[in-house]
C-alpha cells in the first residue's frame, strides 16, 4: 500500500520541540530505510548487506500471507484474543490491530485479560482511545458460555503470564495464533505463530503487517488513528522511548507517524499518578538505601491492583542524582486467591548492566529450575512467590515478620552483587 501524503501532517502534531526534532530523526531513519530496501542489481564482488528490515519486510510478507490463509479459514468465527493478566500498551495496542484486521474477515474478537489495567497511563490509553478491552477474571470465566467462541488468540504472551489460558484450554477451545516477540517458550500448538525475539514490541510486527496491507490505514477514519496512537505508545514503552529501539522498530514508529495523534498521545504519558501510586512511591522513598550507586527499597504489603506501582517507583528512584540503578520491590497479596507473591522491579541507566543477568544472578531459580525473573522483555521484573507462608497476615506480628525476612533476604542477595568483593571500590573493608 501507498503510504498517505506524509507532508500534509507532521506540522500540525508538534506540540513541542522535542516532538519536532523525534519527528526529523523519524523521517531520516524513514527515509534511510527506503534507500536501504534491497536494490535488484548488484555489482560482482559487492556483497548485498541485508538490514534487520529486509529480514523483518520478508518474514513480514510471508507471514501475513499465512495470516490470511487462516482468517480466510475461519470466517465469521468468533474469538478471543487472551493478553497477560496486566496487560501493557504493546499487548493492549497489538490486540486492537488484531481485532481490526480480522472484522475484514467477520471475524468478531473479544480483546480479555484476567488480572488489571493497573498503571495510569494504561488506563488513561484504553479510556482516551476506547480501546475495546476486557476484564475476565477466573470467576467471570466460569460463568462465560466458552462454546461460543471458535478459538483463541495469544498476543503478546505464549500464555505462560495468563491465568485465563488453562481454562480455554481444559475446555477444549483451539489456539489459533500467536503473535509475539518474547523468546519461544515451549511447544505452541498454534495454527499460526510469528514469534520474533530480534524485535522489541508487538506493535512491530503488527505494524509491518499494516504496513504491507494487511489494514489500510486511512487518517480520516478515527478509530484508524486511535488504533495507530495506541501502537506508537506500546513501541515507544517496549523500547523504552525508543532508546532500545531496533531497526525495525524504528522503521514502524516512522510508519505510524504518518497516521498517530500526538496530542493523543501526550494526553496518555500525561496520566496523572492515583494516590495510591503516590504513596508507594513515598515509601520507596523513605526506605530506600543507596549503594555503590544502587538504590534498593522494599515497600511492605501492597494490594494486588496496586501492583504497577513497583515500576513506577522504581522508575521514580532512578532519577535520583548518583543512582544508575533502582530495585523496588514489595509484597502483593490477592485476596481472592489468598496468594502472596514478592514482585519487584529494577530500573537502570547503565548501558553495561544488563537487568535480565543481573536479576537472574541476584535470586537464581526455584526447586523447579525456573528463574525468579528476567526474559528479554521484562527483563527487569522478578516474582517471587511465598507458596506455603501465604496468608496468616491476620495475625500483624506474623505478617511483620514475614516481611521482615523476605526484605531481608532480597537485601542480601542484591547487595552481593552490588558489592562484590572484587569491586576495587568496596574491597577495602575486605
Ligand atoms: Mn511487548
Amino acid at each position: 500500500m501507498l503510504p498517505k501524503s506524509s507532508a500534509s501532517q507532521p506540522e500540525n502534531l508538534q506540540t513541542t520541540k522535542d516532538k519536532a526534532l523525534e519527528d526529523v530523526q523519524l523521517k531520516k531513519i524513514a527515509d534511510r530505510g527506503r534507500k536501504s530496501q534491497p536494490k535488484k542489481e548488484i555489482k560482482s564482488g559487492e556483497s548485498e548487506t541485508p538490514t534487520h528490515f529486509s529480514r523483518g519486510s520478508s518474514i513480514a510478507e510471508q507471514k501475513i500471507e499465512e495470516l490470511k490463509k487462516i482468517l480466510g479459514a475461519h470466517k465469521r468465527e468468533h474469538h478471543l484474543i487472551v493478553l497477560q493478566d496486566f496487560p501493557d500498551p504493546d499487548a493492549l495496542s497489538s490486540a486492537w490491530a488484531y481485532k481490526l484486521i480480522a472484522e475484514q474477515y467477520d471475524i468478531k474478537c473479544e480483546i480479555i485479560y484476567a488480572g488489571a489495567l493497573s498503571h495510569q497511563e494504561n488506563i488513561a490509553l484504553v479510556k482516551l482511545t476506547s480501546l475495546p478491552s476486557q476484564r475476565w477474571s477466573l470467576q467471570t470465566i466460569k460463568g462465560k458460555d466458552l462454546s461460543l467462541y471458535q478459538g483463541f488468540v495469544l498476543l503478546d504472551n505464549q500464555g505462560t503470564t495468563s491465568q485465563l489460558v488453562p481454562v480455554l484450554e481444559k475446555a477444549g477451545m483451539p489456539l489459533l495464533s500467536v503473535i509475539d516477540h518474547h523468546n519461544l517458550q515451549g511447544d505452541l500448538k498454534s495454527e499460526f505463530s510469528d514469534i520474533r525475539p530480534y524485535v522489541r514490541s508487538t506493535a512491530t510486527i503488527f505494524t509491518q503487517y499494516l504496513q504491507l496491507g494487511l489494514l489500510d490505514l486511512d487518517s480520516s477514519i478515527s478509530q484508524h488513528v486511535k488504533c495507530a496512537t495506541a501502537l506508537m505508545h506500546g513501541l515507544h514503552s517496549d523500547t523504552n522511548r525508543l532508546m532500545e529501539a531496533k531497526e525495525e522498530d524504528f522503521m514502524a514508529a516512522a510508519y505510524l507517524s504518518k497516521f498517530y495523534d500526538a496530542q493523543l498521545l501526550n494526553a496518555v504519558l500525561q496520566a496523572t499518578r492515583s494516590k495510591r501510586v503516590m504513596d508507594v512511591i513515598e515509601r520507596a522513598l523513605k526506605n530506600r538505601m543507596v549503594q555503590n550507586n544502587f538504590s534498593i527499597a522494599g515497600v511492605g504489603y501492597l494490594r494486588y491492583d496496586d501492583r504497577d506501582a513497583i515500576p513506577q517507583a522504581a522508575d521514580f528512584l532512578v532519577t535520583e542524582e548518583n543512582v544508575h540503578t533502582a530495585v523496588v520491590y514489595g509484597l502483593v497479596h490477592d485476596e481472592d486467591d489468598e496468594l502472596e507473591v514478592v514482585i519487584g522491579s529494577l530500573r537502570t541507566n547503565k548501558l553495561t548492566l544488563d537487568p535480565d543477568e543481573f536479576i537472574k544472578q541476584a535470586f537464581g531459580k526455584d526447586s523447579t529450575g525456573r528463574f525468579f525473573g528476567g526474559g528479554r522483555s521484562s527483563a527487569g521484573g522478578f516474582e517471587i512467590p511465598m507458596g506455603f507462608l501465604s496468608g496468616g497476615n491476620e495475625n500483624g506480628t506474623y505478617a511483620k515478620m514475614k516481611w521482615e525476612v523476605f526484605d531481608f533476604q532480597i537485601k542480601q542477595k542484591l547487595l552481593r552483587l552490588v558489592n562484590p568483593r572484587d569491586n576495587p571500590i568496596s574491597s577495602e573493608e575486605f
